[in-house]
């Protein structure tokens, strides 16, 4: 019997200004084997490659703002040949099943690999039924059986995601999931626990994006790295394997770093350090990242980076609910800190700011909801962190003009700092 045919696609929205996508890599090359397989690269005609390819599956991935495009994809698809089983993954569906479009046969919920591979054997649409991890359009939620990290191989970017490690620059994942529950993010709708990818496949994944991709340098996408020993280790691993001179960009949090960890940072090659300050206040601090986080961590977090000689590069969130104007000059405070501590010096990095969005899933989306900002049948293309127009989850104590002012001096402060070499 001919092998199945597959097509990975998403949104324009999502590869346009940015590269091919290391989400489908990863799934196409999980899969490759069990089904002749083909990702949508940016730029390409959908309707063109699906006349030409004639999959039987189409799967696309969506974040929340895309999630309308996704929906027009997918009809389009259908327009062209209704037999096609047609798919979505992501964060988006896995935070909303409920949101599930009737254009879908199923959704697949969470790390997707596994789950896909059994849809590609399964004989027909009616076997979809019997898979965990899917939801279905009449309600149906199967509970998710996510793969163990270590059975995934190193995602085939040069194949699958061409473009997406333009410049000798390769982002990849060191684990997956996060120890923190800041009340904004979708990390725990995604992954409940943390779990990390052998060392051994880390060193593999950088061995084959310097063997490969001509890597010079390797973003580590990871929610947080927050543990010195698993650091080191990666080290050793890259030492045993003769790989030097590799520049390392990390994610941060202000929570579990200290100078341990900053060393075991220094001792791979990190040269940059990326972190969610969030905001100035330690009010809003501890109600959205939990207690044991401040200003004062924040600030130990720029000593760190500055004594080791690290770029921090931070964003701050604007309009959360409870958020008062006090909250936010406090965050104007932090971001003058950071352009004083520039100016001096003791700084190099930038930041920049997002307006609070409520992701579903999180506890700021039922927070939109009772106050009817959102519903189930919201715009999903307003979901989006730059949109400061419809700010969705802003104190009604602020008033429009006052928040036009805060965010013209929040650009300004931004600008100033970026204006600083
Ligand atoms: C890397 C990354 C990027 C990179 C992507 C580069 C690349 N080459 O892939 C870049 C920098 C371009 C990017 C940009 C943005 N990003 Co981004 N990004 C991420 C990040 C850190 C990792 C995504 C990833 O690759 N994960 C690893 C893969 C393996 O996991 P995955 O994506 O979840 O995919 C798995 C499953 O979801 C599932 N799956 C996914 N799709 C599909 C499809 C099918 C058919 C199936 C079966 C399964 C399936 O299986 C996959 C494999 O296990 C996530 C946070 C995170 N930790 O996930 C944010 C994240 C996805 N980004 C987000 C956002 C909002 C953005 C931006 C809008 C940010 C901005 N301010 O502009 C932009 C959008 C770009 C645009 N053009 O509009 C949000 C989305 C939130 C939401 N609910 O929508 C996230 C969750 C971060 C956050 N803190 O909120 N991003
Ligand atoms: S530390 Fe970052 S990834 Fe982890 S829960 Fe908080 S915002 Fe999400």
């Amino acid at each position: 019997m001919d092998q199945k045919r597959l097509l990975l696609i998403a949104p324009y929205a999502l590869t346009d200004t940015g590269p091919a996508l290391h989400s489908l890599a990863s799934l196409a090359t999980y899969v490759e084997d069990a089904c002749k397989v083909r990702v949508l690269l940016p730029g390409e005609d959908l309707a063109n490659v699906v006349k030409v390819f004639k999959p039987d599956i189409v799967g696309v991935t969506s974040y929340t703002h895309t999630y309308p495009e996704a929906i027009r994809m997918m009809e389009l698809v259908e327009q062209i040949d209704p037999r096609i089983i047609r798919i979505i993954g992501g964060v988006h569906i896995t935070s909303a099943p409920w949101s599930l479009d009737p254009v879908f046969h199923a959704g697949v919920l969470g790390d997707g690999e596994n789950v896909l591979s059994q849809i590609i054997k399964a004989s027909s649409m009616r076997d979809l039924d019997d898979i965990g991890g899917i939801c279905l359009p009449d309600g149906t939620m199967n509970p998710s059986e996510n793969i163990l990290a270590s059975s995934i191989p190193v995602p085939k970017l040069d194949i699958h995601a061409p473009g997406s490690y333009s410049k000798g620059i390769v982002g990849m994942f060191t684990s997956k999931g996060c120890p923190y529950d800041c009340s904004f993010c979708y990390s725990k709708n995604m992954r409940r626990e943390h779990v990390d990818h052998p060392v051994e496949f880390v060193g593999d994944q950088i061995q084959y994006a310097v063997d490969k991709l001509e890597a010079h340098s390797i973003m580590f996408w990871d929610d947080c790295i927050f543990d010195p020993r698993r650091v080191w280790d990666i080290s050793e691993e890259l030492e045993s394997r003769e790989i030097t001179d590799l520049k390392f960009y990390v994610n941060v949090a202000s929570l579990s770093m200290n100078r341990e960890l900053a060393e075991a940072f220094k001792g791979l090659g990190t040269v940059s350090w990326n972190t969610g300050f969030e905001s100035g206040s330690d009010r809003m601090l501890a109600k959205v990242k939990g207690r044991g986080a401040n200003v004062e961590r924040n600030k130990t977090l720029v000593e760190l980076a500055h004594e080791f000689d690290m770029s921090l590069n931070g964003s701050f969130i604007l309009g959360m609910p409870d958020e008062t104007l006090h909250d936010m000059d406090m965050t104007m405070k932090f971001m003058e800190y950071l352009i004083d501590e520039k100016r001096n010096g003791r700084h190099k990095g930038g930041f920049w700011w997002f307006t609070a969005t409520p992701f579903p899933g999180t506890s700021w989306w039922d927070i939109a909801e009772k106050r009817g900002t959102v519903s189930r049948d919201v715009n999903w293309s307003r979901l989006h962190f730059g949109n400061r127009e419809e700010h969705l989850l802003l104190d009604g104590s602020i008033s429009e003009n006052d928040w036009e002012k805060v965010c013209e001096k929040a650009d300004g402060h931004v600008s100033t700092s970026n204006s600083i070499i």
